[in-house]
């Protein structure tokens, strides 16, 4: 036998020649009539194959259950090997005057005998005769169902699990949890599913960028992939206010417009972000303009119900007629009850005053294309007898750009009972970035008095 052998079963072998050399030294002894029944080697063959299913060498390199058991005759075989000579099946071990089968030992208690050593049968119960048994005829030798069983003389063996599994304390194969692992391999975003015998990886999450996926986008974003890297872009009709493309924001949002995200709201209006710029519409009664100081336009009017001029301002420059009464009036409103009141004094045939308004100081500036100015008017001289002598002589109101130039005239209505007019000045033609008007009241004639205005409406 060339079958492997152990330690255990050296050392045992050594016992046995120990005996053998003692038992069947003699070429020309006859053993006794072959016992069969006790045969050491052909109980323990039935012991090697079950012993055999318990390889936990797995490996199945090697069964060490009947090979050790074959082992220990294998070694008496091969200590007893000076006895061959004799007649026998195959020129074996000569024992007591009997030739063993070439694979039987010769066993020396209690009569010596030829014994057939474990993995192999004995038909003639006499070990002059050893046929191997194949393990793998039955049950597949023990070894998993996975598995090819391997028979050969004397023993047999298991192959290896195969990919996938892994050979348990019984020797079975179990399958291996693959996910427990390095995510089994799969992607770290992706989840690892076991199987058996293997493993499977779920799908991406979004988007797999150069063999890799993409983490989910945040909200409002898409995964795309730049090259072979992962990266976000805002979704269709969504903008970043950064860099940073992870915050997105709808391009109709108003608190964040435009590519400068710019914070649209204002008091009083209701505010849109259309193409990026901030539109802003007034509430019915309420007109758009820009209220001094902040310089934001507010849906308002200029009522001069605050108590103050409202960021109206004489323009000095150019003015010929203004006796420094510039305030607030409880005189001559029309909406509420406060107005503002203008000195004007005209000497002679060309009497000016100019009247400011600062739109939007802090430089932003409205739109006043085809939209409508209107105001209400009463002008009174010392005596309250005289109207403002509009639309006579030349008289007129013009509304004029923060550089001088003419934007248009005014018209008005008749006084009515108390002679207040309602002036409108249409503003088809104005310019789209204005921050600054001035009305402009010029007489033709000599007139002295006192302006009153109110309720002044851009809408
Ligand atoms: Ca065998
Ligand atoms: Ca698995
Ligand atoms: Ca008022």
């Amino acid at each position: 036998m060339k079958t492997t052998k152990t330690l255990a079963v050296v050392i045992l072998s050594t016992a046995w020649a120990t005996q053998l050399s003692t038992a069947c030294s003699s070429p020309g002894r006859t053993f006794p009539e072959p016992q069969g029944g006790s045969n050491p080697g052909g109980s323990s063959q039935a012991g090697g194959g079950s012993a055999g299913t318990a390889n936990t060498g797995g490996a199945g390199t090697s069964s060490t259950g009947g090979a050790s058991a074959g082992n220990s005759g294998d070694a008496g075989s091969g200590d007893g090997g000076s006895l061959d000579g004799g007649a026998g099946d195959s020129g074996g071990v000569g024992c007591d005057g009997v030739t063993c089968a070439t694979e039987a030992d010769c066993s020396p208690t209690p009569a010596p005998h030829c014994v057939c050593p474990n993995g192999y049968a004995d038909p003639r119960g006499d070990g002059t005769l050893c046929e191997d048994i194949d393990e793998c005829a039955t049950d597949n030798g023990g070894c998993d169902p996975k598995v090819t069983c391997k028979n050969a003389p004397g023993s047999f063996s298991c192959d290896v699990c195969p990919d996938g599994y892994e050979q348990n304390p019984q020797g079975a194969c179990v399958d291996i949890n693959e996910c427990l692992v390095d995510n089994g391999g799969c992607d770290p975003l992706v989840a690892c599913s076991n199987t058996d015998g293997g493993r499977a990886c779920g799908d991406c999450p979004s988007l797999s960028c150069g063999g890799s996926c993409c983490p989910t986008a945040p909200a409002n974003s898409v995964a795309q992939c730049q090259g072979n890297s992962c990266a976000v872009a805002c979704k269709t009709n969504y903008h970043s206010c950064s860099a940073d493309p992870a915050t997105c924001y709808p391009n109709s949002d108003t608190k964040h417009c435009g590519a400068s995200c710019a914070v649209c709201s204002q008091p009083n209006a209701t505010a849109t972000c259309t193409a990026g710029a901030c539109s802003y519409s007034c509430g019915s009664g309420l007109s758009l303009g820009c209220l001094y100081p902040d310089g934001r336009p507010v849906c308002s009017r200029w009522d001069f119900e605050s108590n103050t001029v409202e960021g109206f301002a004489i323009d000095v420059a150019g003015t010929t007629a203004s006796d420094g009464r510039f305030l607030v009036s409880t005189k001559h409103a029309t909406s509420g009850s406060r107005s503002l009141a203008i000195g004007f004094v005209s000497a002679n045939s060309s009497g000016i005053v100019d009247v400011k308004i600062p739109l939007c100081p802090g430089g932003q500036g409205l739109n006043l294309q085809d939209r409508k100015l209107t105001m209400d008017f009463y002008a009174e001289t010392a005596t309250g007898t005289t109207p403002y002598p509009v639309n006579r002589n030349g008289n007129y109101v013009t509304v004029k750009g923060k550089s001088g130039e003419t934007f248009g005239g005014c018209d008005s209505d008749t006084p009515d009972a108390d002679q207040a007019f309602a002036w409108e000045c249409s503003t088809a033609g104005w310019p789209q970035d204005t921050s600054e008007i001035t009305l402009r009241f010029r007489v033709f004639e000599k007139w002295s008095g006192t302006m009153y205005i109110d309720n002044i409406k851009l809408q």
